[in-house]
């Protein structure tokens, strides 16, 4: 670990006007937001350079075992706030832009979210990526730099329109382009046999060329990488077709690689088993082996140690081909025995699952498969052979056609991993029961968590700087720390100041949304939030019934002595998921009817803003007082947001599924308000 280099306001505005003129080429006198967001990004960046250094050279001298955690999907949001709060020079970079006369916020704000995930998954890896760093956990992030991230979402007459996402029509501030590091991703053709030995011969090759951003963790004392691969053709332009006048086919080869890492797929169980999405997960995961492959055969060490040395951690099986690839490589570049190889890759691989649902779990068409992977085809013939002699299990990776990623993952991984207590449980009695019978020591169970330096420290400032008050500095590195806090829960000026910062955050949402969407809301009102991906296993559709409810109440009593409610929701359905669209266009109509209700009107009001993001979790969270977490029984695998509400303050009404039965735990039956139970027990629009 080292110690950071922290620049003073003069310094700091020095090296902001330094990129404004140098790296974007920009006069004071003509420089936009863009072009000062952008000179602040890069100072920042600057001031990681070192630690981020200083920790690669010391994992190479240690010799230190490194966590590759590979996903599909990062919901990364902002950098700005996150790099100025891990590195705590936020009030020096608030002085030095206002110095520069400038507005803090309208810069900072003018950062648009790499959204490269879809939801809870995605933001998971985010997370663990900031407390990786914190940590001082040698640990690469591999995934894809989607040119287009998740759809932005608006509403027209109520309903869900998509358009395309476009973060990198402005450069991205925070990556480094790292041209000399590619790979060839092959595809296609056919596997031929000589002897022992096998060749691919493949039909189409991509390269997988790295972008790598450095995550710095708290207080700047340790830089991790991510790094997201981008598909480049192996020959940009086709010269012949171009010198014979055929200009569009001149292109072909470089538009057909690009595609793979063109655009972000919308979680949609409907679109599962195409090409294109296999293609991707296979170019990434094999980019990121080779790399790491490469990066541990440059030591020195022999490859019988890899296991002591490198974790690789599968984020769902999105990435599941990742252990037929390291045992293609391991047996066709590096020459080892089969049976070696599977046990040796095993050692390496651990496997997050991230779901029950049967339609969510991935499976392959075979015929597809060994089309696209011919090779990893009869590698996995070859694993379930391995699986199945040397136990006395009878389940199959391939079945009835389909090769199931789960079961893959499953077996090539020496631990496997469920995500809250309850939804490990059901992984052992349900999803893999047999596998769990023959391997009873593998499942474990590791519940999610979230960073809490974004998730308080940063995106509430007023509730920070009193439990700082209090508590002192450490906490956002050492979250138990808050239990301490409990002393304090008589304390009758602990409590006015705590209230005073949920209302100053019920006010910042009210401006932000005024601004925003022109729509008026009352500060006032007990704030209940229902924000995450519309599935109907979620319930907003319970939650909307809920509303009409109430608002029948207070139609038929509109005198009595109600609290104000606003009720938020805040989520993208996926485009091709009916039922979930329909539940978007009847919550839409339901406001409209409910908000120009005269009647009901000082007492109800619903809101729903279009395209849910981080960046607006940031703002809605602490302003919360009652947070949604209603999912049916068993199916919510844990829930993040849960726990950013409880860690803000808000009440939880929820059912006792994923890690809400954890967070009951912790806060303590009275201060959880069992979903099912509410709905029994106590009349409509009660006060909780
Ligand atoms: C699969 C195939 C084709 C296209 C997309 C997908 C796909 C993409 C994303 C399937 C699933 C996802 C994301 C799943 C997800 O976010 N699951 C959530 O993971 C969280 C972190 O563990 C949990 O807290 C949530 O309970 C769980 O729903």
């Amino acid at each position: 670990m080292t110690s950071l280099h922290k620049p003073d306001a003069d310094q700091l505005r020095q090296e902001i006007l330094r990129h404004l003129k140098y790296s974007l080429g920009k006069d004071e006198s003509h420089a936009t937001t863009y072009d000062w967001r952008m000179s602040l990004s890069l100072a920042l960046r600057d001031l990681v350079v070192d630690p981020w250094f200083a920790s690669t050279r010391q994992t190479y001298k240690s010799g230190a075992k490194r966590v590759y955690y590979l996903s599909m999907e990062f919901l990364i949001g902002r950098l700005i706030e996150d790099v100025m709060t891990n590195l705590r020079i936020d009030d020096i970079a608030k002085s030095a832009i206002a110095d520069l006369g400038q507005d803090y916020d309208q810069v900072v704000h003018d950062e648009p979210d790499a959204a490269l995930g879809n939801g809870g998954l995605g933001r998971l890896a985010a997370c663990f990526l900031d407390s990786l760093s914190t940590l001082g956990i040698p640990a690469y992030g591999y995934g894809i730099r989607y040119e287009h991230g998740l759809f932005q979402q608006r509403f027209e007459d109520g309903r869900q329109i998509e358009t395309a996402e476009n973060w990198l029509a402005q450069k991205h501030a925070w990556e480094f382009e790292r041209p000399e590091v590619s790979y060839r991703i092959n595809f296609g053709g056919y596997v031929h046999q000589s002897g022992s030995k096998v060749n691919w011969h493949s039909a189409e090759t991509v390269l997988a060329s790295a972008y790598d951003t450095p995550v710095v963790g708290w207080q700047g004392k340790w830089a991790n990488t991510l790094r997201l691969w981008a598909a480049k053709p192996t020959r940009i332009f086709d010269l012949e077709s171009f010198n014979r006048g055929n200009y569009l086919a001149a292109s072909e080869p470089e538009a057909l690689a690009r595609t793979i890492s063109r655009v972000l797929y919308p979680d949609d169980t409907t679109e599962t088993g195409k090409e294109l999405r296999l293609k991707q997960e296979y170019f990434f995961t094999s980019a990121s082996i080779q790399d790491l492959l490469r990066r541990f055969i440059s030591e020195g060490h022999p490859l019988s140690s890899l296991a002591e040395h490198v974790a690789i951690q599968l984020n769902d099986t999105h990435p599941a081909i990742a252990g037929p690839e390291l045992v293609r490589l391991l047996v066709d570049e590096h020459g080892m025995d089969v049976d070696e190889a599977i046990i040796l890759a095993r050692n390496c691989l651990g496997y997050t699952n991230h779901t029950l649902l049967p339609e969510a779990l991935e499976r392959w068409d075979e015929a597809l498969f060994a089309r696209i992977l011919p090779r990893h085809h009869r590698l996995i013939e070859l694993i379930e052979d391995w699986h199945l002699s040397n136990t006395d299990s009878t389940v199959r990776i391939i079945e009835d056609g389909s090769v199931k990623m789960g079961e893959l993952s499953f077996i090539m991984a020496h631990k496997v991993n469920g995500v809250s207590a309850l939804h490990t449980e059901l992984v052992k009695q349900t999803l893999f029961s047999d596998l769990h019978g023959t391997y009873p020591d593998r499942i474990i169970n590791q519940t999610n968590g979230i960073t809490p330096r974004r998730w308080l420290y940063s995106c509430n400032s007023e509730l920070s700087t009193l439990i700082t008050s209090n508590l002192g500095d450490q906490w956002p590195n050492n979250l138990d720390q808050l239990a301490a806090l409990a002393d304090f829960a008589e304390d009758s000026g602990f409590q006015d100041a705590f209230r005073a910062a949920k209302a100053n955050n019920k006010r910042r949402m009210a401006e932000w949304i005024k601004q925003r969407d022109g729509i008026i809301i009352n500060p006032e009102a007990l704030f209940d939030v229902q924000i995450k991906r519309i599935h109907e296993y979620k319930r907003q559709l319970m939650n909307l019934l809920e509303t009409v409810a109430l608002w029948n109440e207070i139609r038929d009593n509109p005198n009595a002595d109600w609290t104000p409610r606003l009720k938020v929701f805040g989520g993208k359905a996926a485009p091709g998921y009916v039922v979930a669209k329909e539940i978007i266009h009847l919550v839409n109509d339901v406001a409209k009817r409910i908000n120009s209700d005269k009647t009901t009107m000082p007492h109800l009001q619903v809101l729903y803003p279009e395209n849910y993001n981080v960046s607006m979790a940031e703002i809605l969270i602490p302003a919360t007082d009652l947070s949604e977490q209603i999912s049916t029984a068993g199916k919510e695998a844990s829930g993040t947001g849960n726990m950013k509400f409880a860690l803000n303050g808000a009440l939880t009404i929820g059912t006792l599924d994923g890690a809400n039965v954890e967070i009951r735990d912790c806060v303590g039956v009275e201060n959880f308000c069992n979903y099912s139970a509410t709905l029994f027990l106590l009349p409509l629009g009660a006060t909780i």
